[in-house]
């Protein structure tokens, strides 16, 4: 069964990145080279094979689905870009090499992470709506944009730069988290199912998922960087294991993944697809989906 869900995520990796580089070439200048650098080295592709598997659960065409699947990528490596300079989190490293504006220097990098959100959102304008319904696609568009933009992504990230990590209220941290980490996780699942057309009551039990998902996906992260930020030197970023212990962390994790289970189970949405992407963020496990 697993085996299965592995090969399936493997194909669909592997299309991924053939529609990310086919989006990144044809352009020979320094800041393509910089947008190819960031995006074609590597990365999980879990937001974008979440709306994958998210749309072709409720039956739309991986055709349809790949110009978003890449827009959400592209979107997702233009924030890491920029959460990596030195007026941000200062990361030398990304995905085991030096961070874009260690490469290529401060104003490529940041250019190249604006070409890519603004990419992202050109993919998604040419792209084929769904049943040629324009205010569909129109609407996935802009709960993207919303997700990623000054109310969601965006505002995480101030929230993130701004608060005391040594007196972090874990309601204000669930609220960063949400906007931050969650904010584009939950809107791949979602959009999957909107552009297949998918019934409201599933769209909210997605909203439901997703949220959850992307809680535990940071809180994952948070209890992978324990006892690694004293050695950096940087500046601690605001982290909820550092502030509950592990063993509460871990609990916390667990109750996220199962609420992100319920929503699936409350909506009837029966996805082994969806459900491995649980799974895989559960203490112990590889997070490489
Ligand atoms: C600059 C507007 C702006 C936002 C930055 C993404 C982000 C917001 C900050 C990154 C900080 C961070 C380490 C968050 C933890 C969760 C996270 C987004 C990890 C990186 O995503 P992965 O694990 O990375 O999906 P890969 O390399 O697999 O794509």
């Amino acid at each position: 069964m697993n085996i299965d869900l592995e090969s399936y995520l493997d194909r669909k990796r592997k299309r991924l990145e053939k529609a990310l580089d086919y989006y990144l070439s044809g352009e020979d200048s320094p800041v393509f080279e910089a947008m190819r650098y960031a995006v074609l080295g590597g990365g999980k592709r879990f937001r974008p094979l979440l709306l994958l598997a998210s749309g072709e659960h409720f039956g739309a065409t991986e055709e349809l689905l790949l110009p978003y699947a890449c827009a959400v990528e592209l979107i997702h490596n233009y924030s890491l870009i920029h959460d990596d300079l030195p007026s941000m989190d200062d990361d030398d490293f990304r995905r085991g090499r030096p961070s874009c504006h260690k490469k290529f220097g401060e104003a490529l990098a940041l250019l190249a992470g604006d070409g890519l959100l603004t990419l992202a959102f050109e993919i998604m304008a040419a792209a084929p709506a769904p049943a040629n319904d324009q205010g569909l696609k129109a609407r996935v568009a802009a709960e993207m944009a919303m997700a990623a933009g000054p109310r969601g992504m965006i505002a995480g990230q101030w929230l993130d730069i701004n608060s005391n990590p040594d007196n972090l209220d874990p309601a204000a941290y669930q609220e960063m988290a949400a906007r931050k980490t969650a904010g584009l996780i939950r809107v791949s699942a979602v959009s999957g199912a909107r552009l297949a057309g998918a019934p409201e009551a599933a769209i909210q039990g997605l909203e439901k998922f997703g949220l959850y998902l992307g809680l535990a996906f940071q809180l994952r992260d948070d209890l992978q960087d324990l006892g690694q930020d004293q050695a950096t030197g940087k500046a601690i970023r605001p982290n909820l294991a550092r502030i509950l212990g592990r063993s509460t962390s871990l609990e916390l994790l667990e109750t996220w993944l199962e609420r992100a289970q319920q929503a699936l189970e409350e909506s009837h949405i029966n996805s082994d697809i969806l459900s491995f992407f649980i799974r895989h963020l559960q203490p112990g496990r590889e997070n490489s989906t």
